[in-house]
């Protein structure tokens, strides 16, 4: 199963925690979505005062990290508000094949980076029980960010049991102190593998078969 995250106008230019170039994945991710057939797309779907925005801390800056309930908790500026145009799809995306859309964020008080879990990751979305339930034991992700988002999802689904490959040219990263290079040993370490779109679009049969093939057409 592919699994799309969080391809939101907020996180591409113009948006208020653009992602450098975000936008570019968009038609990378669409091919990636017809290949499969079907995509579970999260959806970044924040309260108006969510507790992971700097402004719902007097004193407070975006950036800055703060201690709560769950740990170490990164305030970013706000950002995809439940009903807003930065918390839309990019328009360029491609939904017909998007079978579940699951929007994360809900909580006031509690961020949500992966599809799987909040960030107190014990609080599951459900998505675990949805994809066992149809037999699906392997995944694939892309989307934004890479060193949020994508790879909390990645390392969750790694750490349930699911074969995860990440396709990283189709992800784009936010890249605060050192949190990509981080992210990509984290899941290198977790047995999650890079690939990219090519490895869909050329992967071909070993040559005999290959040649096999073509004879028979
Ligand atoms: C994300 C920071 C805050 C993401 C979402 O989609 O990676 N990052 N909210
Ligand atoms: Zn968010």
């Amino acid at each position: 199963m592919m699994i799309v995250v969080d391809v939101q106008n907020d996180f591409c230019p113009g948006g208020t925690l653009a992602v450098g170039d975000g936008h570019h994945i968009v038609p990378l991710v669409n091919r990636l979505m017809a290949h499969f057939g079907r995509a579970v797309v999260t959806q970044d779907w924040h309260t108006p005062e969510h507790a992971s925005f700097a402004a719902a801390h007097p004193g407070r800056h975006p950036f800055e990290t703060i201690e709560v309930a769950y740990g170490p908790q990164t305030l970013w500026p706000v950002h995809c508000v439940q009903g807003t145009h930065g918390a839309d799809f990019h328009p360029d995306l491609d939904l017909t094949k998007a079978e579940l859309v699951l929007r994360k964020g809900f909580d006031p008080a509690i961020d949500s980076y992966s599809a799987f879990f909040e960030n107190d990751r014990t609080t599951p979305t459900g998505l675990d029980g949805y994809l066992r339930e149809r037999g699906i034991g392997r995944v694939f992700l892309a989307g934004l960010a890479t060193d949020y988002c994508v790879a909390y999802s990645a390392l969750d689904a790694a750490r349930l049991g699911f074969d995860v490959a990440v396709v990283l040219d189709a992800c784009r990263g936010i890249d605060l102190d050192g949190s990509l290079e981080a992210a990509l040993d984290a899941m290198a370490a977790a047995g999650i593998s890079f690939i990219s779109v090519a490895d869909f679009e050329w992967a071909a049969p070993p040559l005999a078969d290959n040649q096999e093939h073509r004879r028979m057409r």
